[in-house]
């Protein structure tokens, strides 16, 4: 695209510098339109109002978040920025990724809540908001928005900007705020670092970018390696250039410290002593412990109390503190009931603080109560009630999912931005010890106002291998995805299609396989739009169990020359469970639990079922795109199981002729 640079500009850089200068100045013929007037007039609100007296004292401290796509580097980056802040000691061991610090974050080696930080050095703070790039979890990043006055956009310098670098970076400059651009992973093979932010700035015009964070600065180098610096040829040296960057470029907090005390709890923690804390960043004023505070609530109601405790973050920690002052983020406890959004404030005739807007969730699924038999064997929680209090403790501080009561007693629709966000909820539930039962995600349907059906529709974003294009379109194709763009990229060709949300359900495992695993997807919520029809994502059938009881090795033998087996020797199977795929498209009954007769002429082997494949092993994420409508995941903590929903075969067979006469649902 920038093969003709206008004459006078060395670089794509430069020439995107002239024309945004251009677009301010007055000489474009774009600032005529109403939009770049209003730009204007945005950017002069947002950086020629008085600052030096919201500025003026609040000079000690800077409060930034770091966004980024997925995997870009950022809790790399933190740790890196904490370690170069003095926040350890130069011997002290501390684990990679160190604020990854769920045990689910660990495992699957990516950030799921946002957490907040800082660095000390002097009497400066740098308090910092760690937050996660995957899709599912954006609300995350919305959310941390109004607590923070700059964000380091971390980027890929192989990848470079992707679908979420797109959504994090748009909420950041929605709020005004103060951007610098991080080119990390400048050590790996192949980056291109100065083409990567070329593409950085240019995704800044796209999203209508003030002038100032157009001209936001730019750091480039390695978070894993532990050096950036603000120009490529510079030699490198270790993370202070950032450092340094992220203090000078970064406002001090627009706080009035002589005002009453106000601040907007933007998350919420939680101590064995205290109970809940509302965390955020005070706005004006000041507070310490004793003084009496009001809440104000969602619903308009004003809650008294006293301050027990007040808190910092510091490294890996919350400290306990003596004040919360103008400007810093804290944490306050003595408020039982306080919810993310709700503002805290010196006066009961105060308004309260409006939180960001929050996306709405885009897929629901049913969580109930375990009937499978068997049920209440291997886990601790198994009632309705405790499922209901269990999820409605969860909507407490996570704010993008709902929960609601279904027309069916210890059925709950539970609403989300994902299904990877479900799912890593009833693994943590399992993981508490629960028992329950997890629907497909279905997609949230609106209507609009002549009644008919809309559903969520997104980008979506694949870079993969030439060999493999023709299949991924076919598969788009199949989903009822249309393409809108398609170009060579490297040794890749980037796809850029809009699919259903529905449609996208399922597809990354899909890609993984067709690809063997050198696809990459990322896709972005787009709009409503109209009901694409019906969509197969599954065009196999399954093999369903006929009896209760323990596979046993023989009948299992003779179940795998039908399909693919979920189950092997041994596993309590019960009627109506599903133990295997059927290639073609309907369910086949089968008895894997029948012993074998016994004979003079045994075979060695068969009944310990010696010669089967070993059985295809779901995880949960995996195990819910997998089931279909009248299908259901058992999550337990010991077992995933996949089982119809009717479990008797008769009583099946009698819905599904009900259904089929009716024309279905
Ligand atoms: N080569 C290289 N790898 C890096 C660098 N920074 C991070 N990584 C690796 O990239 C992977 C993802 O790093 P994270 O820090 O977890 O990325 P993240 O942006 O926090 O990921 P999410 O929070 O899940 O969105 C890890 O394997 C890191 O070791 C870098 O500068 N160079
Ligand atoms: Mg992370």
């Amino acid at each position: 695209m920038f093969a003709a640079l206008p004459a006078g500009h060395s670089t794509p850089t430069d020439w995107m510098r002239a024309a945004r200068c251009r677009v301010f100045r007055g000489s474009d013929q774009r600032l005529q339109s109403p939009a770049r007037a209003s730009l204007r007039t945005r950017a002069a609100s947002l950086y020629l109002i008085s600052d030096s007296q919201l500025y003026s004292m609040k000079d000690h401290i800077r409060n930034i978040a770091i966004i980024a796509h997925v995997d870009h580097g950022k809790t790399t980056l933190v740790d890196k920025l904490l370690r170069a802040g003095g926040a350890f000691r130069d011997n002290q061991v501390v684990e990679e990724r160190a604020m990854d610090s769920m045990d689910l974050e660990k495992e699957k080696g990516i950030t799921i809540r946002a957490k907040n930080t800082s660095v000390r050095w002097g009497d400066r703070i740098i308090n910092i908001v760690d937050t996660p790039g995957h899709a599912d979890f954006g609300a995350e990043v919305e959310r941390v928005m109004k607590m923070v006055d700059g964000v380091v956009l971390v980027v890929d310098a192989y990848e470079g900007p992707q679908a979420q670098t797109r959504f994090v970076l748009r909420k950041a400059l929605q709020e005004g705020l103060k951007p610098i651009i991080v080119i990390n992973k400048i050590d790996r093979d192949h980056s291109d670092p100065a083409g990567m932010h070329d593409k950085v700035l240019e995704l800044f015009l796209e999203l209508d970018a003030t002038e100032d964070q157009f001209d936001a600065p730019t750091y480039y180098g390695s978070a894993r390696d532990g050096y950036f610096k603000a120009n490529l040829a510079d030699e490198k040296t270790d993370m202070m250039p950032l450092l340094e960057g992220i203090w000078t470029h970064i406002p001090p907090p627009k706080a009035d410290p002589d005002g009453p005390f106000r601040m907007l709890a933007s998350n919420i923690g939680y101590d064995d002593y205290v109970g809940r804390i509302a965390m955020g960043k005070v706005l004006s004023g000041k507070a310490s412990k004793g003084d009496t505070l009001y809440l104000m609530r969602k619903d308009g109601s004003k809650v008294r109390a006293k301050v027990t405790r007040i808190f910092e973050y510091s490294a890996l920690q919350m400290n306990s503190s003596e004040i919360a002052e103008a400007g810093n983020i804290v944490g306050i406890a003595g408020f039982e009931d306080v919810d993310i959004g709700e503002t805290l404030t010196a006066s009961d005739e105060d308004v309260a603080i409006t939180f960001v807007d929050i996306d709405p969730p885009t897929i629901s699924m049913e969580f109930s109560v375990n009937d499978s038999p068997g049920a209440g064997r291997e886990g601790k929680y198994v009632t309705s009630r405790q499922i209901r209090d269990r999820l409605m403790r969860e909507t407490k501080t996570n704010i993008s999912i709902h929960v609601s009561d279904t027309d069916l007693a210890g059925v709950f629709a539970v609403s989300a931005r994902g299904a990877m966000q479900i799912a890593v909820l009833v693994e943590q539930m399992r993981r508490e010890g629960f028992e329950l039962l997890v629907s497909r995600p279905n997609v949230i349907i609106r209507r609009n106002e002549a009644g008919e059906r809309h559903e969520p529709y997104e980008t979506l974003y694949i870079e993969v291998p030439e060999e493999y294009v023709s299949g991924v379109l076919k598969s788009l194709n199949e989903r009822k995805g249309t393409l809108v763009d398609m170009k060579p990229h490297r040794t890749s060709t980037l796809i850029e299609a809009t699919i259903t949300t529905r449609g996208l359900i399922g597809f990354e495992f899909e890609l993984m396989n067709m690809t063997s695993g050198h696809g990459v997807m990322s896709h972005l919520f787009k709009e409503y739009g109209p009901w694409a029809g019906a969509i197969a994502t599954r065009t196999s059938g399954t093999l369903v169990s006929m009896e209760t009881g323990v596979g046993t090795g023989y009948s299992l033998e003779a179940c795998a020359v039908r399909g693919k087996l979920f189950v092997a020797p041994g596993d309590y199977i019960y009627t109506g469970m599903i133990v295997g795929e059927n290639p073609r498209a309907d369910d086949l009954p089968v008895n894997p639990c029948k012993e074998k007769h016994l004979t003079n002429f045994r075979s060695a082997g068969s009944e310990k079922g010696d010669g089967l494949p070993p059985p295809l092993k779901f995880s949960l994420e995996r195990a819910i795109e997998y089931v279909a409508s009248d299908e259901l995941v058992e999550a337990t903590p010991q077992n995933i199981r996949l089982r119809k929903r009717i479990l008797d075969p008769n009583e099946r067979r009698r819905v599904k002729k009900q259904m089929d006469t009716s024309g279905g649902a």
